[in-house]
């Protein structure tokens, strides 16, 4: 049987004031044409359908199109909620939507629920775990002693359920999963913590396969079939250099699974470019990359001109932010760690030496002056207000 792994949807996001939802809209859109093209039987979905646990009529409107569509071409689809989604309202109508082929897991009451699939070599069962936390496990299993502790929530969720290490097994869950005492590689995007809600995947060793959601980086987590797919797009700066993907899973008969990436394809890419200005605005440098891009551009321009911001608004329509790493900010970052060796007690001399710092100059005269009238007002209220 062949299924895709799809990570975090986070439908209705909204990045640096730019609403994702049309660029959401357009990557699903190529990823079920993806999908028929690999004749995939299954889409599974590791939570994180909305960004929001009360999300916008827009982005409702986006899934019920999704899990329409995804029916209509025959797909059968299972998806579970996540940490940013209200495992209710992803629930609604869900037994109806059962009769269609789509698959939503319940909100936990007590159990882990599965839902079998056929092929050629018999059934496969997949798994759908809601993302939990200790204190929506603890009222179902008083005696085990739970408290805030992730591990063993999960762990009595999982003995009670007695998977059968004999049979194909496939778990969909939403959580903080560790290999070893390695730390995976996480995104600005992500809300986690990542502290003590963190689970080691051995938890999960009866399991052919292991598809999570949570983390936005797609990684292997230990062995390579216990996976983050990852974000559906980049959702924050920090995942500028990344690509994103699905996972195309494969399973044989028992003990058999092979996987590939299946990279997503965004209408518009997040990405970094870093220079000075006129180097950026360059015509060759501006024609071997898309304008419409999202663009986070980082400035080197030992002055970057005032205008910087608008004349790069005015070239990227989708310009994300604008930093500028020079000298000069390096050495505002490095101050954080020089220590003040001995405090000046005219206050305007401290000042001039921590500007002298920042900038490599001497304050001028004319600044001086000003300095002096500024300083000279501060100290009255001050002291007056000391008093
Ligand atoms: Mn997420």
């Amino acid at each position: 049987m062949r299924f895709l792994h799809i990570g975090d949807l986070h439908l209705g996001k909204v990045v640096s004031g730019y609403s994702m939802l049309e660029d959401q809209c357009q990557t699903l859109e190529r990823l079920l044409d993806d999908a028929e093209e690999a004749e995939v039987e299954a889409l599974v979905f590791a939570g994180d359908l909305y960004d929001r646990s009360a999300p916008s009529a827009e982005a409702v409107a986006l899934l019920d199109w999704l899990l329409t569509e995804a029916s209509e071409r025959g797909f059968e689809v299972l998806l579970i909620p996540g940490n940013h989604d209200s495992a209710e309202r992803v629930g609604y109508g869900s037994v109806l939507l059962e009769r269609q082929g789509v698959h939503v897991a319940p909100p936990f009451a007590g159990s882990m629920t599965s839902v079998i699939l056929e092929d050629a070599y018999g059934e496969v069962r997949f798994w759908l775990l809601p993302f939990l936390r200790p204190g929506t496990v603890r009222p179902f299993f008083e005696e085990a002693e739970i408290g805030s502790d992730y591990a063993a929530a999960l762990g009595a969720v999982l003995e009670a359920a007695s998977v059968d290490p004999g049979e194909r097994n496939v778990l969909v869950a939403h959580q903080f999963v560790r290999a070893g005492g390695a730390e995976p590689e996480r995104s600005d995007s992500e809300t986690s913590i990542g502290g003590l809600d963190g689970v080691d995947v051995s938890l999960f060793d009866d399991f052919d396969y292991v598809a999570l959601g949570h983390l936005h980086r797609p990684q292997r987590v230990g062995r390579g079939t216990a996976r983050y797919a990852g974000s559906l797009l980049k959702y924050s700066l920090s995942e500028a250099h990344g690509q994103k993907s699905a996972v195309l899973v494969d399973l044989g008969p028992k003990g058999e699974v092979e996987w590939s990436l299946l990279p997503l394809r965004p209408p518009h890419d997040l990405r970094e470019i870093r220079g000075p200005l006129d180097e950026l605005l360059a015509e060759e440098v501006l024609g071997a990359a898309d304008r419409e891009d999202y663009v986070h551009a980082i400035l080197t321009d030992d002055e970057p001109p005032v205008d910087a911001l608008a004349r790069l608004r005015a070239t990227f329509p989708r310009l994300m932010a604008m930093d500028v790493d020079n000298a000069s900010t390096r050495r505002i970052a490095d101050l954080a760690h020089v220590q003040v060796e001995e405090a000046a007690d005219d206050p305007l001399e401290l000042f001039e030496r921590f500007f002298e710092e920042q900038t490599g100059r001497e304050v001028s005269s004319v600044q001086r002056e000003f300095l002096n009238e500024v300083f000279a007002e501060c100290l009255v209220d001050f002291e007056g207000s000391a008093s």
